[in-house]
Formats: C-alpha cells, sequence, structure tokens
C-alpha cells in the first residue's frame, strides 16, 4: 500500500480552491483545504458545504464509468457497454457520414457554463468545418464582454477592494449564494468597515440585508434606473470633469439623451422612490474608488441586456471610475497562450464561418461583428475569443434542427451542459433533440439531456484531471493545478475525446499533445512559469496596472489612450451606430402582465449547494435543501392565496411547472423561481426523464429570435408574465423537506 499526500483544486464552483487530497493506491481517501495555494484562505471552503462532497462524487454509484451505447428506441433508457475504440470508430464514422451528407455546418455543440475546458471541442468544431456552437453566453458573460470592449477598447474586471474600494453597487448579483466565497467574505468585510453599500435588486438578499441604500428595482426596468443614476450626477455635476473632458467621447450627446430621465420619472417607471436613486447616485459619484458590480439579474433581461451593459460603463467613465484602484482595471491579453488560439478560430475557412446561424440575424455576435471588433482591438494588438463570442442562438439551432431552416443540423455534441434543463423552452429543445440523427453527451451523469443520446461518454472530473482555468484569454489570469489522481473506471478528459476523434477524422496534425497535461503546460510557456511552478501555487497572473491610457506609447510619443476607435471611453459609440444598433442606451419595452398572467416571473436566482442543474444527485448536498423553490413577498402570496411552505403552480403562456413557497421581503407582484431542478431518482427513460417536467423552470421560459435583443441575441430569464396558484393534486408532487437559510 502506498500513501501519498498530493496537491489539487476543488472543481465543484469556478474557484478551484486548493485542496491536498490523500491518495491510497491510487484511490482519494480523504480532501482538506489546502491554504499553501491559491486561493490561499481556508475561510472560502470553511462557509461552503461542496468540497467535503469530493470523495462521494468521485465515487458516485451513479457516475458514468464505461462508454455506453444507445440499444433501444431513443430514450428507452437501454444501454449496452462499449469499448473507447468501438465508441470513437463509429461516432467519428457518422460524423463523417453527416458531414458528406449535409455539410459540416450539420454539426452543433451544446456548452454551458464555466465549468469546462472548452478550447479542445472548439478546436475540433473548427476542424472538422462547422461555425455552430451552441452556448449560454448571450445571457451569462457575453453581454458585458462585448458592450465594456466597445466601450473602453477591452474587457473590464472590477477591481474590488475592502481597504481601498470607496463605494460598491451590486446590481443583479447574489454573491451570498451564488459565489459564497472569497468575493462574499470581502463584501462582508468592506460593508463591516461602515462603508456604503448599494444593492440593486428586486430580492431582498444577504447583500441588500447590509445595504445602506437597496434600490428594489422592478424586474426589467434597469436601463432606466441607470439612466436616472446617470442623469442624477449630470444634472447635480458630479462628474469627474478632468476625466470627462480629457478620456470621454460624446459627453455632449449622452448629457442630451439622458435629460428626461428624472428621479421623479425614473420613480415611476422602476417603482424605486426617486430620494433613493439620488442618494445612490451620489454615493458612487463621491468616492474616488467606486466599483460597481453586476450579475446575471441584468444578463437575462431579452433587449435591456445590452442597453444596461453601455449605461454601466457609461456610469463608471463619467465619475472616472476606469482603470482606477479599487474600481475597475481595463484588462490584458494573457502571457499565455489564449484560448482563441488554442481553439484555431483562424483555420475554419471563411464560407464555413459565414454559415453561421447568427449571420445576418444578429449584429455583433456574428462572424462579422467579431471582425469588426476585431479591427479595433487588432490596433492594440489583442484578440477576443471567438467561438464564446460567435456562439449561435438557440432559437436558429432549434429551428435548423426542427425545419432544417435555413439547412439541416443533424448532429449535436453536448458538453458541460444539460440544455433540457438549462436552455429556454425545454419543449422544444426535447423535440428537437429527440429529432437528431446523432447526440452524443459527454457526461459525469446520465442527465435528461443524455438520456436522450446515442451515446454518453464517462468523463473525467474533480481530482480526475488537470485544472488550468482562464477568463477565456480576457484577462492575465489562470488558476489550478494538477489531478490527484488518474480517472476512475474508464472516464477520460473531455480532452482526450475530441482529440481521438479529430485523430479519426484527419485532424492529426493538429493535436501534438497526448494528453490534456501536457497541452496546458505548453500553453504556460509563453510565461516563463513551469507547470510544476504553476501547480505548486496554484496561480499564474498578473496585475494589468491601473491608469494605463495616460502612459506615453514610445512608438508615437503620445499617451496610449483607450483601444477604441477615437482612442477614448465611447460614451456613444459611432461602432454600434454604424452596425446598426442605438449608440446610446435605450430602454426597450418588456413583456406586458395581462389577466392570464397577472404578475412577472424571474428564474434561476443562485441558491446553494446547487450549480445549475448539477448535484441533484449527491445525498448530502440535497438534504441541505431538498425542494425547488418560488419565492414571493407576503402581500403576493396574500393576493393569490398562498401560503409558506405550500405547493404552488407556476405557469407563463408556455406551460407550467410546480415549486414550494416561501414568504421573503422582494418586489410585489413578482415570483422568483429556482432553475435547474430535476430529480435522479425518477426513472431515467422517457416519458420522466428524471422528472425533469416537474420543476423545471425552463418549461416556462422562451427565446424566441424576435424577441431577443438584435445586437448579442439576448433571450429573457427574468420578466416573464405569468401567475401562481396553489397546486391541483395537494402537496405531493415534490417531496418534502427542511431547508438551510437560503
Ligand atoms: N431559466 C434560467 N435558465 C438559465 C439560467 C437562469 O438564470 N435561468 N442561467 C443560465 C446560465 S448563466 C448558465 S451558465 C447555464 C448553466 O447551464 P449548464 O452549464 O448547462 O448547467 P450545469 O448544471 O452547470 O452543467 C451541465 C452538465 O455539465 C456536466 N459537467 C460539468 N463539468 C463538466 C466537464 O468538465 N466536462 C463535461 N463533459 N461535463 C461536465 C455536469 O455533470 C452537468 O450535468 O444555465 C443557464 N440557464
Ligand atoms: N450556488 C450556485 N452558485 C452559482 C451558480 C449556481 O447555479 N448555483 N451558477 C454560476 C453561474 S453559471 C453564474 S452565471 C453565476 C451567477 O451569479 P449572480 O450573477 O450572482 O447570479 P444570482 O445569484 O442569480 O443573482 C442574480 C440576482 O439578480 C436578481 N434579479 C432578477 N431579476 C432582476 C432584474 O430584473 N433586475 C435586477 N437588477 N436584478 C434582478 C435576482 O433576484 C438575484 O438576486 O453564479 C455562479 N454560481
Ligand atoms: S468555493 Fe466551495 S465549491 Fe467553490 S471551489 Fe471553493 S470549496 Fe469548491
Ligand atoms: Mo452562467
Amino acid at each position: 500500500m502506498t500513501t501519498r499526500v498530493v496537491p489539487t483544486n476543488c472543481r465543484f464552483c469556478g474557484y478551484l480552491c486548493a485542496l491536498s487530497a490523500t491518495v491510497e493506491d491510487g484511490r482519494v481517501i480523504a480532501v482538506e483545504p489546502d491554504p499553501g495555494r491559491y486561493p490561499y484562505d481556508p475561510r472560502i471552503q470553511k462557509g461552503c458545504t461542496r468540497w467535503r462532497a469530493a470523495i462521494e462524487v468521485l465515487e458516485h454509484p451513479d457516475r458514468v464509468n464505461y462508454p455506453m451505447r444507445r440499444v433501444g428506441e431513443r430514450g428507452s433508457g437501454q444501454w449496452e457497454r462499449v469499448s473507447w475504440a468501438e465508441a470513437l470508430d463509429d461516432i467519428a464514422a457518422r460524423l463523417s457520414a453527416l458531414a458528406d451528407e449535409y455539410g459540416p455546418e450539420s454539426l452543433s455543440s451544446s456548452i454551458g457554463g464555466p465549468h469546462a475546458t472548452y478550447w479542445p471541442l472548439h478546436r475540433f468544431l473548427t476542424l472538422f468545418g462547422t461555425p455552430n456552437n451552441m452556448g449560454i453566453g448571450q445571457i451569462c458573460w457575453n453581454p458585458g464582454i462585448w458592450m465594456n470592449t466597445l466601450t473602453f477598447g477591452w474587457p473590464i474586471e472590477a477591481d474590488f477592494n475592502p481597504s481601498v474600494t470607496g463605494a460598491l453597487m451590486l446590481w443583479g448579483t447574489n454573491p451570498a449564494q451564488s459565489d459564497n466565497s472569497a468575493f462574499w467574505a470581502a463584501i462582508r468585510e468592506y460593508s463591516e468597515s461602515g462603508k456604503p453599500l448599494i444593492v440593486v435588486d428586486p430580492r431582498r438578499t444577504r447583500a441588500a440585508l447590509r445595504a445602506d441604500v437597496w434600490l428594489p428595482v422592478r424586474p426589467g426596468t434597469d436601463v432606466a434606473l441607470a439612466l436616472g443614476l446617470i442623469h442624477t450626477v449630470i444634472a447635480e455635476d458630479l462628474t469627474d470633469r478632468e476625466f470627462v473632458r480629457e478620456w470621454c467621447y460624446g459627453f455632449e450627446r449622452l448629457a442630451r439623451h439622458v435629460e428626461p430621465y428624472t428621479p421623479e420619472r425614473v420613480a415611476k417607471k422602476t417603482g424605486v422612490p426617486a430620494s433613493d436613486i439620488e442618494e445612490a447616485a451620489r454615493i458612487f459619484a463621491a468616492s474616488p474608488a467606486s466599483a460597481l458590480v453586476s450579475g446575471r439579474g441584468i444578463d437575462q433581461l431579452g433587449r435591456n441586456t445590452p442597453a444596461v451593459h453601455r449605461a454601466f460603463s457609461i456610469l463608471r467613465a463619467i465619475t472616472g471610475n476606469v482603470d482606477r484602484p479599487g474600481a475597475c482595471v481595463v484588462a490584458e491579453m494573457p502571457d499565455f497562450t489564449p484560448e482563441v488560439e488554442l481553439e484555431l478560430s483562424d483555420l475554419l475557412a471563411p464560407e464555413q464561418r459565414a454559415k453561421n446561424l447568427n449571420s445576418g440575424r444578429l449584429i455583433l455576435q456574428t462572424p462579422e461583428g467579431y471582425d469588426r471588433v476585431r479591427r479595433i482591438t487588432g490596433k492594440a494588438g489583442k484578440r477576443l475569443p471567438e467561438r464564446y463570442l460567435t456562439s449561435v442562438h438557440p432559437d436558429l439551432v432549434l429551428d435548423a434542427i426542427l425545419a432544417s431552416d435555413p439547412y439541416p443540423v443533424r448532429g449535436m455534441i453536448v458538453m458541460g451542459s444539460d440544455p433540457l434543463l438549462t436552455q429556454a423552452d425545454s419543449v422544444r429543445m426535447h423535440a428537437a433533440l429527440a429529432s437528431l440523427d446523432l447526440l452524443v453527451a459527454l457526461e459525469y451523469y446520465v442527465t435528461p439531456t443524455a438520456m436522450l443520446a446515442d451515446y454518453v461518454l464517462p468523463i473525467a472530473g474533480g481530482l480526475e484531471r488537470a485544472l488550468f482555468q482562464t477568463h477565456a484569454g480576457t484577462a492575465n489570469i489562470a488558476y489550478g493545478g494538477d489531478a490527484a489522481v488518474e480517472p476512475y473506471f474508464e472516464r477520460k478528459t473531455d480532452y482526450f475525446v475530441f482529440r481521438e476523434l479529430g485523430l479519426r477524422l484527419g485532424q492529426e496534425a493538429h493535436w501534438p499533445h497526448d494528453t490534456l497535461r501536457d497541452a496546458l503546460a505548453e500553453a504556460l510557456l509563453p510565461t516563463g512559469m513551469s507547470w510544476a511552478e504553476y501547480c505548486a501555487s496554484g496561480l499564474y497572473y498578473t496585475h494589468a496596472g491601473y491608469a494605463k491610457h495616460e502612459e506615453i506609447d514610445p512608438a508615437t510619443g503620445k499617451k496610449r489612450g483607450f483601444a477604441t476607435e477615437s482612442g477614448k471611453v465611447e460614451l456613444y459609440s459611432d461602432v454600434l451606430g454604424e452596425l446598426g444598433g442605438d449608440p446610446l442606451p435605450l430602454v426597450a419595452p418588456v413583456a406586458e402582465t395581462d389577466d392570464a398572467f397577472p404578475i412577472t416571473l424571474l428564474t434561476g436566482a443562485r441558491t446553494q449547494p446547487y450549480y445549475a442543474s448539477s448535484y441533484h444527485q449527491v445525498a448530502s448536498l440535497v438534504r441541505h435543501h431538498p425542494e425547488p423553490l418560488a419565492e414571493m413577498s407576503a402581500g403576493t402570496a396574500a393576493r393569490f392565496g398562498i401560503k409558506e411552505g405550500q405547493r404552488v403552480e407556476v405557469a407563463t403562456e408556455r406551460g407550467s411547472a410546480v415549486f414550494m413557497a416561501r414568504i421573503i421581503e422582494m418586489v410585489s407582484d413578482a415570483v422568483s423561481i429556482e432553475y435547474g431542478w430535476w430529480y435522479p431518482d425518477q426513472p431515467a427513460c422517457e416519458p420522466s426523464l428524471g422528472g425533469m417536467w416537474v420543476s423545471n423552470a425552463n418549461v416556462l421560459t422562451g427565446c424566441d429570435i424576435e424577441e431577443s435583443d438584435g445586437v448579442i441575441g439576448t433571450w429573457t430569464y427574468n420578466g416573464i408574465p405569468c401567475r401562481v396558484t396553489p397546486a391541483r393534486g395537494g402537496n405531493d408532487q415534490v417531496p418534502k423537506g427542511e431547508h438551510d437559510d437560503v
């Protein structure tokens, strides 16, 4: 028997907290937080329930351990175990046949949140010749990346630091549940020091409970609220005049644009008292280091999302909170090989790239939009990741699958995602996935989506693979480390799967590294740091520095400025105008409630210990939170005859789902439901598909392209007309249990 203690990382959320694993004969028998490596703060793990489940997950009886091929009807739950060689040979042959019959664009991927390493998939798709990658970027991450790049020349990162930041505004983000770690600990430290905290959220979250000013905004009216703050800053002459004069483009036009957004008018629209709007604006403008951190609350507002991000950038700029300590930094390209190069995006043939389903339907989230912005960032030698930012809109993928419009999509590779639960419009997604010629899922578990697959391939997860987490190449940071053990059973890395398929399909030249670890070690080489050094500290990072626009460029002898077309922060965006968008942020109409659907639905506010659709089979986690919740105010509950703890049915024009009522402090006439719920103990076949129809928020949502924003394609998860009623059939649809505080 050999026993070793090895450094490794938790993989249950994006933090990748450092762990030390005790390994006996190739099996992990214990894990402990490791304060010696990034993120160096054991307090993070202290409040976190998940890392303790690492061994339970590694050994979980529901894990997929061998390649499985469907034998019965699609969705019948009948599988046979096959060898890796058999599975890969057959998948490669069937992909080839699809490419021959319909063209390589008939293959799409489905990717999910930031819990997986997607570039091997993207490299495979590029070399295979398909531009179609269906993701969730349009409602997570992409809007901020696009809008900040247009405004500042490159994405920004918050520079929140409890000892430097003088005012913090959290807008549509709830770190107590979604982060619950370093950031939340820093917020507590900050607020305990007595410095001002502003929280914009329809729900009184734990952050809002600490806030000096809580702005309980009516869902979806955030653009008007942000314009009201900008109006106040300008009207009360609270701008950073020097920064505006020297570094902002389009201030006069902005000032005219926001004139009508008086606090009184904005109060009527948003439900936030005018005096609170003024107070928040004054606090934010008064500090020389104000940080604004936003989240999914505003990334999922359909047509209003790009405008909110533009308004945020403008608010930061006119108050001088740009590239300043404690406020935000304009990030830099990484020193290591960025994802856009690992993806080999430039190798996609132009005629295939032009077939991207978004082309002609959206203005930025397309190859053409990407190229327009690349012309700007390219002048500063920078380049954004391409696959995420041209990921195709799910509505267009569904049309291509179900109606061959504009051409057929017949195959899908699902990696790191569970589209039946996490993409909008589950009913149509189900019809589409069930009708494919080839569906392959790379998974840890047989999820509802995997239940429909032709192949489920067993993937190496936490503690079983090397990690190199980056901000997709938009910042100079990478963190993670080595695996603790070789993968158990026949599990393999995602990288292995795409390399092996690539080798079978003529891509040999582009897969020089046998293992993910070797490929990552090479990506790190340009930094001068070795893989061993990286694993020892868990981090490669250099701070981008501040006020880089003031630096003198030796080539020109002039100030470096911002990497935009005007060289300044673009309050007014000519580029957006040229492309057919709005140069200044405009309020778009939101869906109206009516007699049938009289209140507003919010979906997906995060709760511990779940992560999207994940961990519902992990008993030690489920016990903390056994049921999906629907939150509403006491007034709203009374209006519909609902009591705390009662089963309720939430319905939209698309369908209905069942939740447990919880009464909280929040705006009235709205209900907020959890998302990602399924029941792994229910039958793993049609029609149940792991209980996915019972409490799935996305049975209630839609992603119609006509109702999405036309710039990026953001659809709506927050702000949908709905109704809530006591559930028919009593209290037995979903199991009942005690909840930890959420
Ligand atoms: N209604 C509504 N819908 C939403 C949202 C919302 O707020 N409301 N939020 C959206 C957002 S922001 C996001 S990011 C998405 C998240 O949506 P998803 O990313 O689809 O959801 P997850 O449950 O995180 O991951 C799905 C699967 O990936 C598997 N997995 C995890 N890591 C890996 C890996 O490394 N490799 C492979 N092959 N598989 C892996 C897990 O077992 C899990 O089954 O949901 C979106 N959907
Ligand atoms: N426990 C847990 N942690 C997670 C995840 C998870 O599923 N579970 N998912 C991960 C992922 S993929 C992501 S993207 C991040 C997301 O992390 P966050 O961005 O922090 O997302 P949430 O925690 O959902 O917080 C969103 C907040 O927006 C509010 N909101 C809803 N509608 C509106 C609106 O119209 N206007 C405003 N201003 N606010 C609104 C909601 O009430 C909620 O409090 O979390 C990550 N961390
Ligand atoms: S915060 Fe918790 S779940 Fe996330 S990486 Fe750290 S220990 Fe794991
Ligand atoms: Mo996300």
